[in-house]
């Protein structure tokens, strides 16, 4: 997660948070990239893209509901890892528990050069966002871990950093924005009081978890997150997310690839 020849970031927030430099290590060819992706519904169009397999010999623990599908794209070996459905409800998994859980565990089984955490998230129009959108998180910060003791309260908030993708951006039709992160769909006062703190633009229920794993273990990650609904709207959240949920899943099928086909035969210091 470390942002390429940053050794601190700038907003008063980060001030505590020194970020090392990337190592020239990390400077490899990107060769095998772990996509976490919350619904299956996001991950269809994606799996039929890469046509991609289910692995049925699982590399994780046993009876865990995660599915992987892999395969070869391009130059690419490629993962797309779901925390698949509850096992007693039948609903996807969603959420930071389980985000983090396959996060882990897929870097252990696969040691991906790259993270991509993919889905679809909330939008604050007064900050730009509109249905459809297409956004690359450049930070990611918790907004439902209020811990009001010092030092506790930046843990709490768990501020991280993409790692940094300028050539990326030039080249796809996206937005960047700071993306926060909470356990629910809806907003509470103090959720939405956290979010403005984090000056962020787009809202999941993912992201950051993916973020925390991906810092601790060293991976570099990327954050793609396609807009459902807009959170400071008229309409309620849920149903315009079940309404848009269809047409901006395969939006974010087509921005996904547009960024495998960009990362295919780069190395990390090329995005
Ligand atoms: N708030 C939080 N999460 C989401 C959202 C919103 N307004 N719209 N879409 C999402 C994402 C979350 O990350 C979940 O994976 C799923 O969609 C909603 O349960």
């Amino acid at each position: 997660m470390a942002p390429p020849q940053e050794e601190k970031s700038k907003t008063t927030e980060e001030e505590s948070v020194t970020i090392p430099i990337t190592s020239a290590a990390d400077n490899r060819r990107i060769s095998t990239i772990a996509i976490i992706i919350a619904m299956q519904a996001e991950a269809n169009p994606l799996v039929d893209r890469f046509q991609l397999k289910e692995d049925l010999d699982c590399v994780f623990a046993k009876g865990v509901p995660w599915v992987r599908y892999h395969g070869t794209y391009r130059d690419l070996n490629i993962n797309i890892i779901c925390p698949g459905k509850d096992a007693v409800l039948g609903v996807d998994s969603v959420g930071t528990v389980p985000a983090s859980l396959v996060t882990y565990a897929s870097i252990q089984a696969l040691q991906p050069d790259l993270i991509i955490n993919a889905g679809t998230a909330g939008g604050f129009q007064a900050k730009g966002a509109n249905v459809g959108d297409i956004f690359l998180a450049s930070h990611i910060a918790f907004h439902d871990r209020r811990i009001p003791i010092p030092v506790f309260d930046l843990y709490g908030v768990g501020f991280r950093q993409a790692i940094s993708t300028p050539n990326l951006l030039k080249t796809l039709n996206v937005k960047i924005g700071k993306l926060s992160t909470g356990d629910s769909l809806d907003i509470t006062p103090q959720d939405e009081a956290s979010i403005i703190a984090n000056d962020a633009t787009i809202k999941d229920m993912e992201g950051a978890a993916v973020a925390y794993v991906a810092d601790l273990l060293k991976v570099p990650a990327i954050f793609v997150k396609a807009v459902t609904d807009i959170v400071d709207g008229d309409k309620p959240t849920t149903e315009e997310f079940i309404e848009n949920l269809a047409a901006v899943t395969a939006a974010l099928g087509g921005a996904v690839t547009e960024v495998v086909d960009f990362i295919s035969g780069k190395h990390l210091s090329e995005l």
